[in-house]
Order: C-alpha cells, then sequence, then structure tokens
C-alpha cells in the first residue's frame, strides 16, 4: 500500500502541543494514516552532517529525523531560510539578508536530506514536501533517480515578480519547483504572482501554458487553502475546565476582552496593533476600563537581530501603553511572551469579545480561523482580521481592517465591542461555515487527489 512521507523542515512531536501553523496543520494531516514524517529533530549536534535516521513511532506516525551541526543551522536555518527566504515572501526586502555561504548551506542541506529520504521511499510512495527551507529538494530527488509523484505546499505568501526576484540565484531556486509534480498555494494570489513570475522569467518564445511543461515534466501549481481541525478546537473551547478559564477570565469589571495571539514575528504586524489599541483608548475614553488586549506572543527565532528588536519594540510598547492608560485596578495591556497550552487559547478565544489578527502579510492565518471555532454560536465575539492575511480571501465576515491604517484598527475594534448580538451570531454563522467548508482535511484530501493525479478532487 502507498503511504505518504511528508516531508518539513522542523519534525514535531505530533503528540505534543506546537505553536507554530505547519507543525499544527501537518501534526493534524497525519493523524489517520499510515505516513512517515521526515525532517529536522531540533537538536544541533558536532558532525550531524554524517548522521543517519533516527526512526520513532509517535501519535500514529512514524518520526524520521535527524540532527543539523551548527554550521547547517547558521547557514541553512537561520541564514538561508530565515534571513533570505521568509523576509522577501513577506514583502520585507529591508529585512532580507543575502550571502552566498548561506545559499550554499541551503543547498548542501537539501542534497543531504534527499539521500536520506531516496533511502527511506518506497516505489509507490507519494511524497509531499513542505516550504520554503525545503524547495529544491525535489530536484535533489530527481537527480538521485526517485521518480515517485512528489508534491510541495508553501505555506507562506509568494509575492510579486518584481519582489521575488530581488533573490540572488531565484531563477536557479524557482527552476527547481519544476521538478515537482504538483506546486500548492494559499491564496490566488499567490498562484497568479507566481505564474506571473513563470511568465516573466521564460526563455521561450511562446506563450507559457499552464500545466507548466519543462522538458519531459509537467507541473501544476493550485491553490489550497489551509484549515483547521474545527471539531477538535470546538471540544476543546467545550470542556469544564475551559469554562472555569473563562469564568476567572471574565470576573471584574472588564468586559471587553480583546485577544491576539502568534509567534513574536516581524510579520505578524504587532507593533502596530498595539499602536492601533492605544489609539482605540484615545479615541472611545468610555470604553477604557472595561477593555483589556490579551498578547500571547511565543518567542521564535530569537537568534535573529530583526527578532530580537521586535521583542524589545513590542516590550517598550505595551510598558508605554500601561504606564501612560492603566490604573491601580485597571491593566490594558497583558502581554504574555511565552507558549500556553493549546486547551488554554481555545478557551481564551471563546472568553474573549474579539479576536484581533491583524498580521502585516500572512500565508493564510491559522488563528482567525481558531477564534471562530472557539466562540459560542449563542453568543460569539467578532474576528478583526487583516486584508493582508490570506484568510481574508475567504472569511469576508470579519471586520477587515488595513493593519498599518490605527485609525481603522480602532474603529473596527470600537464597531466589534459595540456590535449587537444579532450582528455578531450572523456574521459568525457564515465564518464557521467558512471554516468548516476548508478544513484540514479538505485541505489535505485536496492535495493528495491532485499529486496522486486524481483529478476530480480539487476544492
Ligand atoms: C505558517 C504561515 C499559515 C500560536 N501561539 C501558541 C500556539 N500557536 C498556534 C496557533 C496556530 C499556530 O500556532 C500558528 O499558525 P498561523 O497560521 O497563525 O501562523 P504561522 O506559525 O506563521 O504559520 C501561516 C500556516 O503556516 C499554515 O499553513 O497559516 O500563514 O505563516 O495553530 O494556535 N499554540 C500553542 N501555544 C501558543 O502560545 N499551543
Amino acid at each position: 500500500m502507498s503511504r505518504l512521507v511528508v516531508v518539513s523542515n522542523r519534525v514535531a512531536d505530533p503528540s505534543q502541543p506546537q505553536s507554530g501553523g505547519l507543525a499544527v496543520a501537518v501534526g493534524d494531516a497525519l493523524q489517520n494514516g499510515n505516513g512517515i514524517w521526515f525532517g529536522w529533530n531540533g537538536e544541533i549536534q558536532e558532525g550531524a552532517e554524517k548522521s543517519g535516521v533516527t526512526l520513532e513511532r509517535s501519535g500514529g506516525v512514524t518520526l524520521a529525523t535527524q540532527p543539523l551541526s551548527q554550521r547547517e543551522y547558521d547557514t541553512y536555518y537561520l541564514g538561508y531560510a530565515n534571513r533570505a527566504l521568509w523576509p522577501v515572501f513577506h514583502y520585507r526586502l529591508d529585512l532580507a539578508e543575502f550571502d552566498t555561504a548561506a545559499l550554499d548551506g541551503y543547498r548542501s542541506v537539501n542534497q543531504r536530506f534527499a539521500k536520506s529520504i531516496a533511502a527511506l521511499v518506497d516505489d509507490d510512495d507519494l511524497i509531499w514536501i513542505h516550504d520554503y527551507h525545503l524547495i529544491p529538494l525535489a530536484a535533489e530527488l530527481r537527480k538521485l533517480g526517485v521518480e515517485n509523484r512528489i508534491g510541495f505546499f508553501l505555506h507562506i505568501p509568494f509575492p510579486p515578480p518584481e519582489i521575488v526576484s530581488a533573490v540572488p540565484d531565484h531563477v536557479w531556486l524557482f527552476d527547481t519547483l519544476h521538478a515537482y509534480d504538483v506546486v500548492g498555494f494559499q491564496t490566488e494570489q499567490d498562484a497568479s504572482n507566481f505564474k506571473r513570475y513563470v511568465e516573466q522569467t521564460a526563455d521561450s518564445a511562446g506563450p507559457v501554458t499552464h500545466p507548466f511543461r519543462n522538458g519531459t515534466r509537467k507541473m501544476t501549481a493550485h491553490t489550497f487553502p489551509i484549515g483547521i481541525d474545527v471539531d477538535s478546537f470546538v471540544e476543546m473551547a467545550n470542556t469544564k475546565k475551559a469554562s472555569d478559564r473563562i469564568r476567572r477570565l471574565t470576573r471584574g469589571d472588564v468586559r471587553n476582552h480583546i485577544i491576539g495571539v502568534e509567534r513574536l514575528d516581524y510579520s505578524k504586524g504587532l507593533p502596530d496593533r498595539f499602536r492601533s489599541f492605544r489609539r482605540f483608548l484615545e479615541k472611545y475614553p468610555d470604553q477604557r476600563k472595561k477593555t483589556v488586549l490579551m498578547q500571547i506572543a511565543p518567542p521564535t527565532r530569537g537568534e535573529l537581530a530583526a527578532y530580537a528588536e521586535i521583542r524589545t519594540e513590542l516590550e517598550q510598547l505595551s510598558g508605554a501603553i500601561n504606564g501612560a492608560f492603566g490604573d491601580f485596578d485597571w491593566t490594558p495591556v497583558r502581554y504574555i511572551h511565552r507558549s500556553v497550552p493549546r486547551d488554554t487559547l481555545a478557551a481564551l478565544f471563546r472568553g474573549s469579545k474579539v479576536g484581533l489578527v491583524t498580521p502585516l502579510r500572512d500565508g493564510m492565518n491559522l488563528v482567525a480561523k481558531e477564534y471562530v471555532a472557539a466562540q459560542d454560536a449563542d453568543d460569539p465575539g467578532v474576528l478583526i482580521l487583516s486584508r493582508f492575511a490570506g484568510a481574508a480571501a475567504d472569511l469576508e465576515e470579519a471586520l477587515i481592517v488595513n493593519p498599518y491604517d490605527a485609525d481603522e484598527v480602532a474603529k473596527a475594534m470600537h464597531l466589534a465591542v459595540t456590535m449587537e448580538a444579532d450582528e455578531r451570531i450572523d456574521r459568525h454563522k457564515r465564518l464557521l461555515a467558512r471554516v468548516r467548508g476548508r478544513d484540514i482535511s479538505s485541505w489535505q484530501t485536496a492535495f493528495l487527489a491532485e499529486l496522486r493525479g486524481d483529478a476530480t478532487a480539487k476544492p
């Protein structure tokens, strides 16, 4: 029987809570199959370049992992994936750093992973590779003679060609995508940016047609908007433990709990969000003592300067807001720079009148969907969503905002905390139908159907 071999930079233990979108989504997707999940085990070891693959079973999945050496971590992971590709793909050329040693490290880790995977797969296995760390992996596998069907899913945005072409060696990098059978994007905008990139860089004189052809190979590019495991979130938000937590959260004079949850990443727009909240407190003084913004922002990629800077900026902003507006019985911003358990998140979402999801750029954004799933349908909260999140293409009944515009976001916060129950219920009902309509299993089913070449199952 053919197996599913999922490959991502980092393999996460599916039995443990995760705070990254990919880990959450892939962990959920692998639960119902005889799958293998290959990738880095999160450890840095001397001599890792020569290490073998460790296999272990966890939560119904076989984990196949390898460590990275310090040099690989510095070049492949920090240097190329996160100092060059992540900022560029999030439209932040100002933060991108390019360095040929980093690119060399990126290539060599992809080559090493390819050798390990080639030794692991059977002929009829489907291989599904995830995200920007591993773009050239299929090309390396093909060089080793692997002829399996191989798919790639990009979890982050694909920006317009004018931006991605700032990456040195971009032609090499994106040419390697032609080694895949299927390339998946989160939104139509991403897929169309990619098609435009292919057209602009093609050396053929005639028009570029889809499926894309490269020699004898054929590659299709489609959108597969990612979703969540809705029922498990609904369940987590409805336990007795969740109700107790909500009761503790909502006792006292504060009526309007606004919640934000994301890894502390500059793409998530946290400083702009804090400034918008400050604007809200300035413009609507009657809401002051009734409202609290709780921001949960677990640390991520702390070794990179851009991440250390944003941490300092947020600490200053939250301190300044609390200093200027707070009182002995009211702290306007509760900022938690730690990861919290997933079931606590579900309870906090349910207990909060407003879900504030205002990234400056985001592939999809699962938090927006989790917030909707966690609500009480009879008395739901309101989702405020950035128009620059992939999720905004679908979640039309949210209050869609421009996260750079503090006045607009402040106004949306006011509208959200004063919205009548009928309107909240109506918006939530439609949003929940959308979140259910594109959940984790339809994402996985649609992608794998396309990868198998079963043409009937596009979403
Ligand atoms: C990438 C793309 C795309 C967050 N803090 C905690 C915690 N989380 C969980 C959330 C959610 C996940 O992590 C974050 O997912 P997002 O989608 O919001 O964002 P990224 O991590 O940037 O994910 C993104 C995604 O991949 C999937 O394709 O949507 O656009 O950037 O599930 O709830 N979980 C726990 N504690 C925390 O403190 N337990």
